[in-house]
């Protein structure tokens, strides 16, 4: 049996121990309680948990931990994690002395800007400004002594993060809608929108938060992406050098501004079948991403075992990859040489046509090609982050039942051996576009670029990078993207 978790996403102390349990990456069973219907308060809860609080640990042995830096402090022993909860005694009780602090002064105080400024409102209640003029010096005398620590180090307790932060910032973790003043804390507000939300594992918890509590956090955001012309020459591109690469049709000669809307808050209703899309969790092991010939010894395998257990497909064959990391920001989509490694490609496009599909079937298995057409066949792209979350030039997809086949036109790409087929998309007021903003690298995008079944499931699903920084001083998008084909 696993340590069950009973809790409820979105809040404080309930997104503090699922934010410190995916940074030790600790195994556990999630059980939900939903805190605003009360059921923490259920006897089903209380007998587990009398104080009739979420969250709640039941560990394996029957034992019950009812508050919630305890249960971090012990999922760290158990994960032996001495940079998240070092064992060093001085640094130990440094970390524990910041935990108390938390949860007897830091805590309460925030507190009271959750309940006034969001609770409330959401409850159709009106914030009381008496109630926040009581407690604002306060909560500025304790903001003060977290911005000085903090401008010592980068985290809390020294260069990296630990239960400190985790316990700490979970306090603050809606501060915009708190409405904290954060302004005259540098250093907090540095560690928190930077630092802490820059965490992969704060991010990834902090969506559940977002959604439940300040929805309008997520929204859609206007950009320009690059459609291309329907003119009478079809768009082609040249790798190689050639007398007619000047003469061509360039696609993306038709900029149009379009709005992408957030699909976090609806993550779990997109599919492969019906949008051509999905995201999913998936921690790879490999990780050595400055080693590029690893990929496809040690990643490759992951990524098979994966798709056959989330699309069904008997077979997988991963037949490439591109990588796209700070070292070729500059590198021209058309550049001949290393095309795996890549810009973002900044074009409205889909990666393959209903010809040069089954054409790469046989390309790269002639012998048994015949036969693996006879049954269904799609091409999916596998789009991960790698390092850290995606800060800029993030991923969008255009819905599928927006863009019919007529807004489809077929790309010529000349290489010097030979051609290939694309499709980019001519511009339609109707499109309709999605995103999910600061993907972490623990999560995949499963993009269809081809499926040989023509019986209303998503076939073909156009997409493009787009020019949209998530952080101030963003870093550079670093992503890696594995195509493959699955036999069915
Ligand atoms: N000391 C507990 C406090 C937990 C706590 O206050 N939980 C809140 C939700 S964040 C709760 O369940 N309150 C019970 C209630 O309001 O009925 C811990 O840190 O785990």
């Amino acid at each position: 049996m696993v340590t069950k978790i009973y809790a409820d996403k979105c809040t404080v102390n309930c997104h503090k121990v699922l934010a410190g349990l995916d940074l030790l990456e600790y195994p556990y069973e999630f059980v939900s309680v939903d805190y605003f219907k009360s059921e923490q308060k259920d006897p089903a809860n209380t007998r587990f948990n009398p104080f009739a609080t979420v969250p709640f640990a039941v560990l394996d042995s029957g034992d019950v931990l009812t508050e919630s830096n305890a249960i971090l402090m012990y999922a760290a022993d158990q994960q032996k994690n001495d940079q998240v909860y070092p064992k060093d005694p001085v640094k130990r009780a440094q970390i524990n002395s910041w935990l108390l602090w938390e949860t007897s002064a830091w805590f309460p105080s925030n507190y009271i800007y959750l309940v006034e400024y969001i609770v409330k409102p959401l409850l159709g209640a009106e914030p009381d400004p008496a109630v926040i003029a009581a407690e604002a010096p306060r909560w500025h005398r304790l903001a003060k002594i977290l911005d000085d620590q903090l401008a010592k180090n980068k985290f809390i307790a020294g260069e990296h993060v630990t239960l400190a932060d985790i316990a700490v910032g979970s306090g603050i973790h809606l501060h915009e809608h708190q409405k904290l003043p954060l302004g005259e804390y540098k250093n907090l507000q540095r560690w928190i929108t930077q630092d802490m939300e820059q965490e992969k594992s704060w991010t990834s918890t902090q969506r559940d938060v977002d959604k439940a509590l300040a929805p309008g956090k997520f929204g859609r955001v206007k950009a320009s992406v690059n459609y291309t012309k329907e003119l009478e020459q079809p768009p082609e591109i040249y790798f190689y050098d050639h007398e007619n690469a000047s003469k061509v049709h360039e696609p993306g000669d038709s900029p149009n501004e379009v709005e992408i809307t957030d699909g976090w808050p609806i993550v779990d209703t997109f599919t492969l079948d019906k949008d051509g899309f999905e995201v999913k969790g998936f921690k790879a092991k490999f990780n050595n991403w400055d080693d590029e010939g690893q990929i496809a010894n040690h990643l490759y395998p992951e990524v098979v075992d994966f798709l056959k257990r989330t699309t069904g497909a008997k077979r997988v064959l991963v037949f490439d990859h591109t990588i796209r990391t700070k070292a070729n920001v500059n590198k021209s989509l058309t550049d001949e040489k290393a095309t795996s490694q890549r810009a973002p490609v900044m074009l409205v496009h889909c990666d393959y046509t209903s010809e040069s599909a089954p054409k790469r079937v046989r390309q790269l298995l002639p012998n048994e090609a015949d036969d693996l057409l006879s049954r269904r066949v799609t091409f999916v792209n596998v789009w991960k982050p790698i390092k850290h979350i995606v800060e800029e030039k993030p991923l969008a997809m255009l819905a599928v039942e927006s863009s019919p086949p007529e807004d489809f036109m077929k790309l010529y790409l000349r290489y010097r051996d030979r051609d290939g087929e694309n499709y980019v998309l001519k511009h339609s007021d109707k499109h309709k576009w999605y995103y999910f903003p600061r993907i972490t690298p623990d999560e995949v995008i499963l993009l269809k670029t081809y499926d040989s079944e023509q019986d209303g499931r998503a076939r073909f699903v156009a997409h493009t990078a787009f020019d949209h920084a998530e952080t101030e001083n963003p870093r550079t998008r670093e992503s890696l993207e594995i195509r493959t084909i699955c036999f069915f």
